[in-house]
């Protein structure tokens, strides 16, 4: 056995070799040898005061890719389509007060979608804390509700292995949003830089395999049922099991719905897809839901868009919840069996465990009520009608594009219409619907993966949150296609307003205030497109297709007054859906 003499000298010898071997650097420099030791490729900021030490660093660095958005909301969106686009945790960067505070919205979206991202801010010097200095935020503070955790980093010697932490904590369990704020005179005081990977947080945990008597419980459900349905959300694709979900639903022909945010998560093109559910969902996907025996709910959290009325919800149904996060689990519907596992590890082994469910008649009434109510495209040429433009631009994508979009009518057309067949390729705010998150995440996306096409769409109101992103787009050759459905006006707002507000169109109209988006596009040196038609449509999109060195603005002139069904009323079940203008 080794003496306590021998083992404190061993331990002061392995002192002096990490302290011979990991170089003295300032809190800045030990944070970007962090970043490329966590092999961050790409960071989204924007330079200031309190952070000039970090971009002092980042003046000759080769390995990190900084890239120079215009403001730091956009710069938080980016990370975030970064983030959904390569699974990858999204890094920000911003100065103290208003940079920081300007992340805010970016923030919130991802800690909704459960979107990893790391934000590093600016703090003041830790003496002139709470003074009102110049810039001062409490972004720790402000953060605190939209973060999963939030660091003030005051000792350069804890720099390191907070940030190991923050990233380790951003991307585990139900993934989301970390902040780390960091006060100047931190970031310039010296320290050193260890190199070790090691981060252990006794008190986090999260539950990976789930409990072997509920997946026998969720098995045995699965094997009785007559009409069972598989319903995903984001947690498919965040946890990286949509062959797991492929599997389980195809080796027992069972149907499945999935979320918004799921979309992607089990190919559209197979038989057992039903499309999206919810307020804009599918007719079939919505009956399905609520006439199902068995409902199984993967990486999903019954957020109020896809349930409507909770009375109404799937009320015959035998339910099944897996989750990783144990506090969505009964949150907004009581379920018979919960799960917490991870998806990924707990599909196979329901699959495994499960009978073939006699699933006949089951799939007659579905490819009934499919025949029935399928989803529609009006045919029309002297107008372009936003479904065509969708079935369009699937069709000349061949389906393979990331489609990043904004919040609105588009948001659901563009859910509605393109065939989804591979994760991450949809992206788009679901918990949180911000308007302006769509045309920087699409930046992201591209940076993210530069050899896939990002097709962002957009509205004519949502476009211009954050169309100043045009320059970031240029300045890096960045070959975006972002195609504007231009109505002239913030189309589901006026949409409510047509069905339930009396045509009463306060303040939703857009008309005279829109600028001219193809001047707009080509001041920043953007390509920019017009079209009115369809027949014009499709030939604008062929030649943005051929622009391979900037970005691409199509404002495409859509009619003003179609409206986005189905819908599910709000405060109605999913089986009262409006179907058309003519009901
Ligand atoms: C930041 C923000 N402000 C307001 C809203 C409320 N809102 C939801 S959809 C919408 C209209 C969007 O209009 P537009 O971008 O033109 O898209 P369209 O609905 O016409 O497709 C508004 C104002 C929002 N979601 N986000």
């Amino acid at each position: 056995m080794e003496s306590a003499k021998a083992h404190t000298s061993n331990k002061n010898k392995e002192k002096s070799v990490q302290e011979k071997e990991s170089p003295v650097l300032n809190g800045a420099g030990i944070l970007i040898k962090t970043l490329e030791n966590l092999d961050v490729d790409t960071i989204f900021g924007y330079p200031g005061g309190a952070v000039l030490p970090l971009y002092d660093e980042l003046f000759d660095n080769n390995d990190i890719n900084h890239v120079l958005i215009r403001h730091e909301q956009a710069g938080s969106h980016a990370a975030d389509g970064y983030a959904r686009a390569t699974g990858k945790p999204g890094v920000v960067m911003a100065t103290s007060g208003p940079g920081g505070t300007n992340t805010v919205t970016g923030i919130a979206t991802a800690a909704m979608d459960s979107i990893p991202l790391v934000v590093f801010t600016g703090q003041v010097p830790k003496e002139m804390i709470g003074n009102d200095a110049f810039q001062e935020a409490d972004i720790v503070g402000i953060t605190r509700p939209i973060t999963k955790n939030n660091y003030l980093v005051k000792d350069v010697d804890e720099l390191e292995q907070t940030v190991r932490e923050a990233f380790h904590v951003a991307t585990s369990g139900r993934p989301g949003p970390v902040l780390v704020d960091l006060p100047k005179d931190m970031l310039q005081a010296k320290g050193r830089f260890s190199g070790l990977h090691k981060v252990s947080i006794p008190s986090y945990n999260p539950t990976k395999k789930g409990h072997f008597t509920q997946i026998q419980k969720a098995a045995e459900l699965l094997s009785e049922a007559e009409k069972p349905l598989i319903y995903a959300g984001g947690g498919v694709i965040l946890g990286e099991a949509w062959e797991e979900l492929t599997a389980l639903a195809e080796n027992h022909n069972i149907p499945v719905t999935t979320t918004l945010m799921g979309l992607g998560g089990f190919p559209e093109s197979k038989p057992q897809s039903l499309g999206m559910l919810g307020m804009h969902g599918t007719y079939y996907a919505n009956m399905a839901t609520t006439e199902c025996d068995v409902l199984v709910a993967v990486g999903a959290r019954f957020d109020d868009r896809v349930t409507g009325d909770l009375e109404g919800f799937s009320p015959h149904s035998k339910k099944i919840h897996i989750d990783i996060d144990p506090t969505n689990i009964g949150k907004n519907v009581e379920v018979d069996v919960p799960i917490v596992g991870d998806v990924k590890h707990v599909l196979p082994e329901i699959d495994k465990h499960t009978e073939q469910p006699d699933t006949n008649d089951w799939w007659d009434t579905i490819n009934k009520w499919k025949e029935e109510h399928p989803l529609e495209v009006p045919e029309e040429d002297h107008k372009i009608k936003p479904q065509q433009m969708m079935e369009s631009i699937s069709d000349i994508t061949n389906g393979k594009a990331i489609v990043v979009t904004d919040v609105g009518q588009h948001q659901m057309w563009a859910a509605q219409h393109y065939t989804y067949d591979y994760p991450r390729s949809f992206l788009s705010s679901g918990g949180l619907g911000t308007m302006g998150y769509g045309f920087p995440a699409a930046l992201g996306a591209h940076f993210g993966c530069p050899d896939r096409p990002v097709v962002c769409i957009t509205g004519d109101g949502g476009f211009q949150m954050t169309a100043y992103e045009l320059a970031t787009a240029v300045e890096y050759e960045v070959p975006l296609k972002i195609a504007i459905m231009n109505n002239e006006c913030l189309g589901m707002v006026r949409q409510w307003q047509e069905l339930f507000y009396d045509e009463r169109y306060s303040h939703s109209i857009l008309k005279k205030g829109n600028p001219d988006f193809v001047k707009l596009a080509e001041s920043y040196g953007a390509a920019g497109f017009r079209a009115s038609s369809k027949n014009e449509m499709e030939q604008v999109l062929a030649e943005a297709m051929t622009i391979d060195d900037r970005p691409v603005v199509m404002d495409f002139r859509v009619d003003e007054y179609e409206n986005c069904y189905p819908m599910v009323p709000s405060g109605a079940a999913l089986n009262e859906m409006v179907l058309g203008d003519k009901e």
